[in-house]
């Protein structure tokens, strides 16, 4: 008899359209790729629409009248974006242990996901301008390596941390390559973390070719110089 309430129960409170999520993504966007990164390894069903951000479909802007990917709406009709907030709502929508529920490991992915968008503004300084200083983005990196002695951004294992820096470092790699330089080469640890990330299955279903990579830096670079 109580089974049978929690079946009943349990069957009302089912979305009424059975629908899944939609995901709204462009070719070579780095914080949807984020996302594409972490809906691969929480295996989230869900549908994905290309957008053509130079041409905006209405049915797009109808969902998110900000008209950025990445952008999810939910079986729900929700509509969430921002990259580093959707990736944690899906982290808590799915479970994930890849942003575990204890406050301080939770405040030490944050910190080091907010440490790392500093490196990656130091490093497209340095890209975009002709005659950067490399000093500071080096020593930035040297800070970086020193981080990673446990193998992965945030400890022994991948967390959300990982997941959210992987598609900007491979950005600052194929940068500093453009560049003449090879980060790999210098920083150890560094080195073994990113081969970690370049082994799974997860991020190589949703990696870029490193020539997109190239075409996509020095595209925007063109973008800011011209400003
Ligand atoms: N802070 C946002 C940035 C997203 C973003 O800027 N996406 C770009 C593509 S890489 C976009 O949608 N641009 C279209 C536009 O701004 O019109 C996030 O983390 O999701
Ligand atoms: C990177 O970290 C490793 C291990 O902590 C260290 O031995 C190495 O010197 C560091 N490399 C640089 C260039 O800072
Ligand atoms: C920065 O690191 C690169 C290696 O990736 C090295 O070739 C370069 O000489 C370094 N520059 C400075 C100013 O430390």
């Amino acid at each position: 008899m109580q089974l049978l309430l929690y079946l009943l129960l349990g069957i009302a409170c089912l979305p009424i359209t059975g629908a899944v999520p939609t995901f709204y993504t462009s070719a070579t966007c780095p914080y949807a790729q984020r996302t594409s990164f972490l809906l691969n390894i929480l295996v989230v069903p869900h549908n994905t629409v290309l957008i053509d951000l130079k041409d905006k479909p209405a049915s797009f802007l109808e969902v998110n009248p900000h008209g950025k990917v990445p952008s999810f709406k939910t079986d729900q009709n929700e509509c969430l974006y921002e990259s580093l907030l959707l990736n944690e709502y899906l982290c808590e929508m799915y479970s994930s242990n890849l942003l575990p529920s204890n406050p301080i490991v939770r405040f030490k992915i944050r910190l080091a996901q907010n440490n790392f968008e500093t490196l990656m503004k130091t490093f497209f300084k340095v890209f975009v301008a002709e005659d950067g200083d490399l000093n500071e983005l080096n020593s930035s990196l040297s800070t970086f390596n020193d981080s990673l002695t446990s193998g992965y951004i945030c400890g022994d294992c991948l967390t959300l941390a990982d997941v959210n820096c992987a598609p900007f470092f491979h950005r600052l790699i194929i940068g500093y390559k453009v560049k003449g330089y090879d980060v790999l080469g210098k920083w150890k640890n560094v080195k073994d973390w990113w081969e970690r990330i370049e082994e799974t299955t997860e991020w190589k279903n949703c990696r870029l070719e490193d020539d997109r990579v190239e075409e996509g830096l020095i595209r925007m670079k063109e973008m800011m110089i011209k400003k």
